[in-house]
């Protein structure tokens, strides 16, 4: 049976994440970790610790305490926060990464970590974005994610860890919200839909970003997870979208069950920039062919979930 330590347990991902694990592999079965402590079901079912992923002594202690045999390492910042803090991005995305792989080292565990779409940049191909291709990112946040990327192979091949990883599109989810992202909108749009009847966007009409329901970001993790090693070709880290869409289209998915919601644009430069600079579609065969991914909602199929989700939420 796994046991596994996240962190950054209370942030997007992991707030679901840990919850999936622990009803999957038993409660005690997953160390919830993050830097912050909250009121969420996250810290009260089962095992938390405070961890500030910079401090590779506190890590080290808490793995070898608990005995785990995987983590799964989700503390970062994300792209806008990095573009605004590019100094505390690279400290924390990178030093919490190094200390996470260090970790996994020392005690033999299983590692995941996400990348990005946000590793790709304006040089790479817009669609049908290769799984190999060019990664010149011009954000702080895709600086770290490729370097990430490669330090994960790395690992794998000089130390034999097993890291694995999804270079994951902009999640949307009726659960935690995301913060600092350039795809936040996605999810910021339905919560608005409901409450105000009105959005106004800061990523433009027409820029298209790939995204994807956080049911099947968690079940994708855990599937790469549980997936036999001889089967990969590749590790670090496995394009994985469900949707390539623009604001307008999820406008349109939302009238269909709020037909008096209105969208309006407000661009922000940076956040627009950085959705300019990336793929809008990537391509995600290598992660079917080499251990089945496949994503279960589609845009329609989501917002029908989203909207009943968040019905239910505000009642
Ligand atoms: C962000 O917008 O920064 C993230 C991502 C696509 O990595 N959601």
């Amino acid at each position: 049976m796994k046991k596994i330590i996240i962190t950054g347990a209370l942030g997007q991902i992991g707030s679901e994440l840990t919850m999936q694990l622990r009803k999957q592999y038993g409660v005690n079965q997953v160390i919830a970790t993050d830097i912050q402590k909250s009121n969420s079901d996250v810290v009260y079912s089962g095992p938390f610790e405070q961890l500030d992923v910079t401090d590779d002594k506190a890590f080290y202690e808490i793995a070898h305490k608990y005995e785990v045999d995987t983590v799964i390492h989700l503390a970062a910042l994300l792209s806008a926060t990095a573009e605004q803090k590019p100094l505390l991005a690279w400290n924390l995305n990178m030093g919490g990464l190094v200390n996470a792989l260090e970790v996994a080292r020392e005690l033999n565990l299983q590692f995941f970590t996400p990348s990005s779409i946000g590793a790709f940049g304006p040089s790479t191909p817009k669609n049908q974005t290769p799984q190999d291709t060019i990664q010149q990112p011009t954000t702080m946040y895709g600086v770290n994610k490729v370097s990430g990327e490669l330090l994960c192979n790395y690992y794998f091949q000089k130390f034999g860890v097993d890291t694995r990883g999804l270079r994951f599109p902009g999640l949307i989810s009726y659960v935690a919200p995301p913060g600092g992202g350039t795809t936040d909108y996605a999810v910021e749009i339905y919560y608005d839909a409901l409450k105000k009847g009105h959005y106004t966007s800061y990523i433009n009409r027409g820029t298209y970003m790939d995204m994807m329901y956080m049911p099947d970001a968690l079940n994708s993790i855990i599937q790469l997870m549980e997936a036999d090693p001889a089967k990969l070709k590749h590790r670090n880290s496995f394009n994985v979208s469900s949707m390539s869409i623009a604001p307008e289209h999820i406008e349109t998915e939302i009238k269909k069950h709020i037909p008096h919601f209105s969208l309006d644009y407000k661009v922000d430069p940076i956040r627009e920039q950085i959705a300019q600079s990336w793929p809008d579609a990537i391509d995600s065969s290598c992660a079917i062919e080499e251990w089945g991914f496949k994503a279960d909602y589609d845009l329609t199929k989501m917002t029908e979930d989203m909207i009943w989700q968040l019905s239910r939420k505000f009642q």
